[in-house]
């Protein structure tokens, strides 16, 4: 398979990075990783909050590039962390959620994927998971990865060998790949 490999991925966070660099080779494209810790808007939507991460990343990098905005969605809780899951994670945690969600437990894990290739152009790519949380912390890795059970499983993120298969990450990045490659195989032609 020719890997295509010109494509920037910024982040602050190396976990995030190493899925998505594996979860993109598979489909064929090199992600090239700069850590930054890029502006968070305040916003209701991973979509702006994504959009302003990419522009920043955008300009300082200078080249075709990616970020990603994840949230955690509970459904009890009218959605929150949401938008803020970041803040969250670093506020309260896993321990301070699981102390939030008593009866009902169902959540969604949301990937917003930005492209920006050229200023003030953001294009946008998301996917979701749908699942639980669990009663306590399950396995480690990172996140909130040790409390999200996506459904028809019955273990959290963390437990799960497969997650780079089917998590909300994969989902997105599958559906820009798809795009960034035939968007380069056309104006190749
Ligand atoms: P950026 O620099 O890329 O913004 P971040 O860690 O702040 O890195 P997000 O804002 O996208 O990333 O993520 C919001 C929160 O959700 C953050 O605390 C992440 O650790 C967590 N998170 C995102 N994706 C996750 C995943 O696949 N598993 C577990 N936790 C995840």
């Amino acid at each position: 398979m020719q890997m295509s490999s010109d494509l920037f991925f910024i982040s602050s966070n190396k976990n995030k990075f190493e899925e998505a660099k594996n979860i993109a080779l598979e489909f064929g494209l090199k992600l090239k990783f700069l850590k930054h810790s890029l502006q968070e808007i305040q916003a209701n939507t991973l979509e702006e909050i994504a959009t302003q991460k990419a522009m920043h990343a955008f300009s300082i990098c200078s080249k075709p590039v990616i970020v990603e905005d994840a949230g955690l969605f509970i459904k009890s809780l009218n959605g929150f962390p949401g938008p803020y899951s970041s803040f969250v994670f670093d506020t309260i945690g896993n321990k301070g959620i699981l102390r939030l969600v008593t009866v009902k437990r169902d959540a969604v894990f949301r990937s917003v994927i930005a492209y920006c290739e050229k200023r003030g152009d953001v294009t946008l790519f998301s996917a979701d998971v749908n699942g639980t949380i669990s009663k306590k912390e399950q396995g480690k890795r990172w996140g909130y990865d040790p409390i999200f059970i996506p459904s028809g499983k019955n273990k959290t993120y963390s437990q799960l060998a497969g997650k780079n298969k089917i998590s909300h990450r994969y989902l997105a990045l599958k559906i820009f790949s798809n795009w960034y490659l035939d968007k380069k195989k056309s104006s190749d032609r």
